[in-house]
């Protein structure tokens, strides 16, 4: 049986590709949460994972780390982790890899947090910028695959990779043309990702800069977790 070792479902988008890849395609699995550490969690990472970091997947005596390497290995022993069309399957790893590689302004303007809402100060330039790649690349992939996933009508790898972003674009609000909003909106429907979603509220450890860090970005509209005073 595989073993997935992630982070925090409230905070950690690396962690959510495999298992949301994992749970749509009913691979069986055990789940191992390492809660982030403040600062570093380095030492405690390492123990299962040569990079200290996650996710990382264990396969009997096998170890695969970082998000991309597990969808591949994954991808030699399951059917349908990419689309079974050649010209799908190259347009599908490109855009994953552009994911995987890019995007590193909405990555660090809008850090994944699964409970709040919040209205940004602002959209920055640079996040404006990688917004609209990301449009016009949903809409491509929605466009020249005729589906409702990014390369056909299957769920693939490069939905699992772009499942955070859904999350993002929920909690800040952030703005889409209509097809990709509904793809967005498509992603945060899926039974996995909602049960993701429920189980980040429910978890019992915060980190404190990753809270402070999005608490900054904008004004708190609302937090959905357990016990909050929110929403406000
Ligand atoms: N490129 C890696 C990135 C993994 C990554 O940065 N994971 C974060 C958690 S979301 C981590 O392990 N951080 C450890 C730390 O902050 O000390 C992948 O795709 O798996």
């Amino acid at each position: 049986m595989y073993k997935l070792y992630i982070a925090n479902k409230l905070y950690s988008s690396w962690s959510l590709r495999p298992w949301v890849l994992m749970t749509e395609k009913l691979i069986p699995f055990t789940e191992q949460i390492v809660p982030l550490s403040e600062g570093s969690s380095w030492e405690q990472y390492r123990s299962f994972a040569p990079n200290g970091r996650v996710p990382c997947l264990h396969d009997g005596e096998i170890v695969v780390w970082d998000s991309l390497a597990i969808v591949e290995y994954l991808a030699e022993r399951h059917p349908g982790i990419w689309p079974t069309d050649s010209i799908a399957r190259a347009w599908s790893r490109s855009a994953a890899a552009e994911m995987h590689s890019g995007f590193s302004n909405l990555r660090q303007q809008c850090s994944m947090h699964c409970s709040l809402r919040i209205q940004l100060h602002q959209i920055s330039a640079s996040l404006q910028q990688d917004l609209d790649r990301i449009d016009e690349l949903w809409n491509d992939g929605l466009q020249r695959f005729g589906g409702d996933f990014l390369g056909g009508n299957t769920f693939t790898a490069v939905d699992a990779f772009f499942a955070p972003i859904a999350i993002r674009v929920q909690t800040y609000g952030l703005p889409l043309s209509p097809n990709a909003a509904a793809y967005a909106q498509r992603l945060l429907g899926l039974d996995s990702v909602q049960s993701w979603i429920t189980a980040g509220t429910q978890e019992p450890w915060t980190e404190i800069n990753h809270e402070q860090e999005v608490l900054q970005s904008g004004t708190l509209l609302a937090d959905y977790r357990k016990g909050s005073s929110k929403p406000k």
